[in-house]
């Protein structure tokens, strides 16, 4: 079964069709034009980040996925015997796979994530493996309070699994509200396992944002044509350039479509203006020390108690208990 779509697609769809277009036509209104970055995962868009995680330039998905493989002994011991998985962003689930293999009869797993195919192709392949365990997935937007509710209340022990520095890509503020969010949904002695990108030499971050292959080029230009395809627009993706950088105060690495020229592009009917070197802001990607990570997790209502990293310290794995 999967949860979420209140049996009826077609008015799912739509209502994610208008949240789209008004938060385009918002974002595109302002002063610095921006986009929400969680819309860079459409169909293409999901394949294209698939696709950025096997570059040797992005390092993060290698590097987390070594410490999970070092330490999934410890780490299934400490989310201890019957516990509920359950995984905001889940796309293919394939971090949690091993995990749940690893952890002592894991009671259920509920991965949530805005795409349906993408779950449920995870869910077969999963529910092979393992088929004891009961795997439900959840469609929704994990920012909402809707996919949340659909996940029963049981007195198994629930540990919310957080992998990939999705963290990274909310502002340190929104951070801590997701984190007290999930918070919310756990009880005393439930926990929470997440992974974050960790300061580091720009040069290192840069590459993995503008990674030689160009593959992050296409992923951040495959939002203007998505904009061209479901809400009625007219990018010409060849005007607009690429461009990331880290900001080192901010600690964090922006992406960027850089206007080429001077131009006028219309969505929905709308026009908007360009001046050429102008952007269009698509993403941050916040860095972590590892002080800054623990006092995030503290003033979110968790406790850290064990920290996994690599050697370069380039990434890192942590456990917080609530
Ligand atoms: C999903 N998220 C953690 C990625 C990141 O590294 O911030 C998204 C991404 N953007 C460009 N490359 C990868």
């Amino acid at each position: 079964s999967i949860k979420g779509r209140g049996g009826d697609h077609s008015a799912f769809q739509n209502d994610h069709r208008e949240a789209f277009q008004a938060d385009v036509l918002a974002g595109l209104s302002g002063k610095q034009k921006t986009l929400p970055c969680k819309y860079l995962y459409d169909e293409a868009g999901s394949k294209l980040f698939e696709a950025i995680c096997e570059l040797e330039d992005y390092y993060l998905t290698r590097t987390e996925a070594d410490i999970f493989h070092s330490n999934l002994d410890s780490m299934a011991a400490l989310l201890g015997p019957s516990a509920v998985l359950v995984e905001p962003g889940a796309g293919n689930c394939e971090k949690a796979e091993p995990l749940l293999t690893a952890m002592d009869t894991p009671h259920a797993f509920y991965p949530l994530d805005i795409s349906p195919e993408i779950l449920l192709n995870a869910q077969q392949r999963i529910q092979a493996r393992l088929p004891d365990l009961t795997v439900t997935p959840v469609v929704g937007d994990f920012t909402c309070a809707q996919p949340w509710g659909e996940i029963p209340p049981s007195s198994h022990r629930k540990v919310i699994f957080f992998p990939g520095s999705t963290i990274g890509n909310f502002s340190p503020d929104k951070a801590s509200t997701l984190l007290a969010q999930f918070r919310s949904y756990l009880s005393t002695g439930d926990g929470l396992l997440i992974g974050v990108d960790l300061v580091k030499d720009s040069v290192v971050l840069e590459r993995a944002y503008a990674d030689s292959d160009h593959v992050t080029e296409r992923f951040n230009k495959n939002l203007l044509s998505r904009i061209n395809s479901e809400l009625d627009g007219n990018f010409d993706t060849e005007a607009f350039a690429h461009r990331a950088f880290y900001h080192p105060h901010r600690q964090r690495v922006e992406m960027h479509l850089v206007s080429l020229c001077d131009q006028k592009v219309q969505v929905a009917g709308q026009t908007f203006d360009f001046e050429e070197g102008e952007t269009i802001h698509t993403e941050n990607s916040h860095k972590y020390t590892r002080a800054g990570l623990e006092a995030l997790l503290r003033e979110s209502g968790f406790n850290p108690t064990q920290f996994w990293t690599d050697n370069k310290q380039h990434y890192a794995i942590y456990y917080a208990e609530t």
